[in-house]
């Protein structure tokens, strides 16, 4: 790495490399065997708020595989406590007392990351202390509707319709818990950068909820906000991830993000056509892919390479994270062929 740049963070700026980074979403996990043997002896929550242990954790998919980046083990909820919500895992999110007023949200406080996670900034330190050189870190936060999903329905949920009913119903209280949370993740991504975060990304899990015109009014300005904010004072890669979003796609790519994560619902190529070859992907193999055949899951593999091809740059990653009953195996196939087949297709482009 003589320019001090990683393969990873040079395809987040959309330079073209010999070969295309890969990382997998949930990569520090429970498909992990090393992950299971941990989390018998330490409860999710201590492995989360004990910087050693979330540090241990971020490494083991990296000790074992060639992965391009590191991800911190930590979850979207994390710096939630520091706002004011207590929570609990089971194994999801579960808040007692949902967000559903505007006196509720009153209750809440804006994140100060140095009092309310000192834990992740010291994981993220250790890890990047740890980590080879060739290797990027990534830091994450919830995006802010995403976020404003769990709290105010107070857990997992297939539509989230209560959160999606308080979004309509109370306008003005809803605004007011999105902007407290965008201003919170600012916060958090900004210092999760001085604390050697590489890159940054956002989750938007459940954006794809929600249709164009009401993700352009309500939740389009918070997030381009975010973007302005992290990026006037810092200078990371930021990786927006809107999932279940190909209807959102071009609203979501307006946010300023640099690199746009494409869910595996649609072919990646297609992501290529609507949004134009400027723009950094990362994406999109469906997870599902990996308990294919080696003979299948190769050629879904070339597929998605042979189209991120089209884009400004390229980062290979599953659609959506790796499932907990994967074969770890079927992972370093992975990242053995995506090594192998977008060597060969850089080297064709070059000649
Ligand atoms: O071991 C266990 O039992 C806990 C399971 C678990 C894990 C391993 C949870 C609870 N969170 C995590 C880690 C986690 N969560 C990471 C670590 C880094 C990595 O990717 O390797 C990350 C990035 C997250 C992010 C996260 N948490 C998202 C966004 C990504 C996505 O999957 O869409 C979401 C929606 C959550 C909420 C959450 N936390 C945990 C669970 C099981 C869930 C989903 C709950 C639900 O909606 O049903």
């Amino acid at each position: 790495m003589p320019d001090g740049k990683t393969l990873f963070e040079k395809a987040a700026r959309g330079i073209r490399t010999e070969r295309t980074p890969v990382w997998v979403m949930r990569q520090a996990g429970r498909y992990l065997p090393e992950y299971r043997a941990l989390r018998k002896t330490v409860d999710f929550l201590t492995a989360t708020k004990t910087p050693e242990i979330a540090a241990q954790i971020t490494l083991q998919p990296i000790d074992r595989f060639e992965l391009d980046a590191a991800i911190l083990f930590a979850d979207i909820m994390t710096p939630l406590e520091g706002m004011g919500v207590p929570i609990r895992f089971a194994p999801g999110p579960i808040i007692e007392s949902p967000i559903r007023s505007q006196k509720d949200v009153d209750g809440l406080r804006p994140l100060d990351p140095d009092e309310g996670v000192p834990f992740v900034l010291d994981a993220l330190s250790i890890v990047r202390s740890e980590l080879p050189k060739d290797r990027s870190l990534i830091a994450f936060a919830g995006a802010p509707f995403t976020l404003f999903c769990y709290l105010v329905q107070g857990g997992g949920s297939k539509d989230f319709m209560d959160a999606r009913s308080f979004l309509r119903g109370d306008p003005e209280a809803s605004d007011a818990l999105l902007n407290l949370l965008g201003k919170s993740m600012i916060h958090y991504l900004r210092a999760q950068a001085r604390a050697g975060a590489d890159a940054l990304m956002l989750f938007d899990s459940w954006v794809g909820l929600l249709d164009e015109k009401l993700y352009r009014a309500r939740i389009q300005p918070v997030m381009k906000n975010i973007i302005q904010e992290v990026k006037a004072e810092i200078d990371r890669p930021i990786i927006y991830f809107a999932n279940g979003g190909s209807a959102l796609l071009e609203a979501a790519s307006e946010i300023g993000a640099d690199v746009i994560a494409v869910d595996w619902t649609r072919p990646l190529h297609e992501a290529v056509a609507r949004l134009g070859s400027s723009t950094v992907l990362q994406g999109n193999l469906d997870p599902s892919a990996l308990f294919a055949s080696r003979d299948e899951l190769g050629q879904e593999i070339d597929k998605v390479l042979e189209s991120g091809m089209g884009a400004a740059a390229h980062i290979f990653n599953l659609g959506h994270g790796i499932h907990r009953t994967t074969d770890p195996d079927q992972l370093g196939f992975l990242v053995d062929r995506v090594h192998e087949t977008s060597e060969r297709l850089s080297s064709d482009r070059e000649g």
